[in-house]
């Protein structure tokens, strides 16, 4: 039941820009940088995160695939304990900063599960978080580095993140539960 649109195509397509110049702004440069995306939505959201940043300082930016998912029994039993499924980490981890990319943060226990897969995997020099939407509702002493949007939710709202891959359309909605 959708409630609003909050951005549209454009709006999506701005604040991954910005997002890119923050990362280099913030990283002086591009020096050791990895994206690393959260499936599903968080991946193409990497890649054009990448290719912004390419625009930007005509440096190639590797992006890696992490499968967090909640365990479901059905469709509206949601495990407490995000579990790790699947990781496309084509580069070492060691000594890279690890910018971990995800289109919506609500408790932070799905990127609480990426920092010990990284980790799992060696020591990066630093891991930053780049989200497009910020829910709140923070469960664990986690915040992102770059956000596009802060989106204040109650519980029984729920953020529709539309992206070519998986939708038929480019926006972000507030819905009804
Ligand atoms: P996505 O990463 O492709 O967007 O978290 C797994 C998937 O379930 C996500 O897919 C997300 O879109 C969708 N989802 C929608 N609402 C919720 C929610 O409240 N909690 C969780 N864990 N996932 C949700
Ligand atoms: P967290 O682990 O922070 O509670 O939830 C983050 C993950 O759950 C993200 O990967 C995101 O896809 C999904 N998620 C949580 N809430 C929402 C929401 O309202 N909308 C969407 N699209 N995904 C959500
Ligand atoms: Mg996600």
């Amino acid at each position: 039941n959708i409630k609003a649109v909050i951005m549209d195509e454009a709006a999506i397509n701005r604040a991954l820009k910005r997002i890119a110049h923050e990362i280099i702004e913030h990283n002086r440069g591009t020096e050791s940088l990895a994206l690393v995306g959260i499936k599903r939505r968080g991946v193409p959201l990497a890649k054009i995160i990448s290719n912004n940043i390419f625009e930007i300082e005509s440096v190639e930016i590797p992006v890696g695939v992490l499968d967090i998912t909640f365990y479901r029994d059905d469709l509206s039993n949601i495990d407490p304990m995000p579990r790790l499924n699947n990781t496309e980490i084509p580069f070492p981890v060691i000594d890279k900063k690890i910018i971990l990319v995800d289109d919506v943060l609500y408790t932070g226990r799905t990127v609480r599960a990426a920092i010990d897969a990284i980790f799992s995997l060696g020591r990066p020099a630093a891991i930053q978080l780049a989200i497009l939407i910020d829910r709140g509702h923070r469960e664990l002493p986690i915040r992102a580095d770059y956000v596009g949007k802060n989106i204040p939710t109650s519980q029984n709202e729920l953020i529709a993140v539309n992206l070519p891959e998986f939708d038929q359309k480019t926006s972000v909605e507030i819905h009804d539960i």
